[in-house]
């Protein structure tokens, strides 16, 4: 492994304002005859803030294998579409029914159901059609341009955040015993965060063995993220969470928490933590930035 000091704060903001520029340039890419409302619904969502860890852990993993990020923007762009569809969805009535989402009210609160199901359908098949155009146009390889987008594919799926979210709200599905957390961690959360770093890594040239061993670091920090998830929704209020606190246990859900505990929850996600660093020493990339953020999301408050 290959590591260099990192100005971790720094270097997080400039990635953070950097696709933030590139979300808000997206309101020229839906002309007509896509219909105004979708558009407007499709980039409410999208525009309305959040941390955009998901597509700067993309970029980054890109340029650990020396791809800049303008060659792989448009998949990281793409992760954030999926991401947000699957938050749109989340919000729904007939899922976790919430009214507010990144500080802001949710889509079908101001469009209603229809389009917000829309929106996120739409939001998905852009995100194909997005990053396939930009990843030619940037001239990355066409091997890895299919391979990221099958890791694209197998994370929204029923491998991924499908099989995640029915594990997470179907009460048939539940099960007992304290494996079940982790199972839905992995498929809800996990699966996306380490298609994100694995995808980038492919994208920008990583073998086999450095591919594996971002996807093995972005399950076990997806955990991780997922644990700290269960306890801010305990501790943390609205105002600084941005949408509901205290619905886990309002919809009686199984979570870290409700498990073990928030004391365990946090030794677990330190573990998990610990075993993501554990997994990039095989990367053969530069990774600085991956521990660092490490560190950095264990004391998240959002
Ligand atoms: C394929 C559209 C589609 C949906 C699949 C609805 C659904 C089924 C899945 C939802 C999965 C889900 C909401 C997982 C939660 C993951 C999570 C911890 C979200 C919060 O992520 P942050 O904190 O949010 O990064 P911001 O707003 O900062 O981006």
């Amino acid at each position: 492994m290959t590591r260099s000091p990192v100005d971790f704060e720094t270097v997080l903001a400039d990635a953070q304002a950097y696709v933030e520029v590139q979300i808000q340039g997206l309101s020229e890419a839906l002309p007509p005859p896509v219909p105004g409302r979708l558009r407007e619904s499709m980039l409410y969502s999208l525009q309305a803030g959040g941390k955009r860890l998901r597509p700067i852990m993309c970029l980054k993993a890109a340029e650990a294998f020396g791809v800049s990020r303008d060659r792989c923007v448009s998949l990281a762009l793409a992760f954030e579409m999926i991401h947000t569809a699957s938050l749109i969805h989340d919000d729904l009535p007939s899922m976790d029914d919430d009214v507010l989402r990144r500080g802001k009210p949710t889509n079908h609160v101001l469009y209603g159901e229809s389009m917000a199901i829309l929106a996120g359908d739409a939001l998905l098949a852009w995100a194909f059609e997005y990053s396939l155009a930009g990843l030619a146009k940037a001239r990355i390889p066409a091997g890895r341009a299919c391979s990221a987008m099958r890791i694209m594919a197998n994370a929204l799926g029923p491998f991924g955040i499908c099989g995640g979210q029915v594990l997470d709200t179907d009460p048939q599905s539940m099960e007992d015993g304290e494996d079940f957390p982790f199972k839905v961690a992995a498929q809800k959360t996990g699966v996306l965060i380490a298609a994100c770093v694995e995808a980038g890594a492919v994208a920008g040239g990583a073998d086999k063995k450095g591919a594996e061993a971002f996807r093995s670091y972005g399950m076990h920090l997806g955990t991780a993220f997922q644990v700290i998830d269960d306890i801010l929704d305990v501790t943390s209020s609205a105002l600084e969470l941005g949408k509901t606190p205290g619905k886990d246990a309002a919809l009686e859900k199984r979570t870290f928490v409700s498990t073990f505990g928030l004391d365990g929850a946090r030794e677990l996600a330190r573990k998990e933590s610990d075993q993501a660093l554990e997994a990039l020493l095989g990367s053969g990339g530069e990774v600085g930035f991956f521990s660092a953020l490490t560190d950095y999301l264990m004391e998240r408050t959002r």
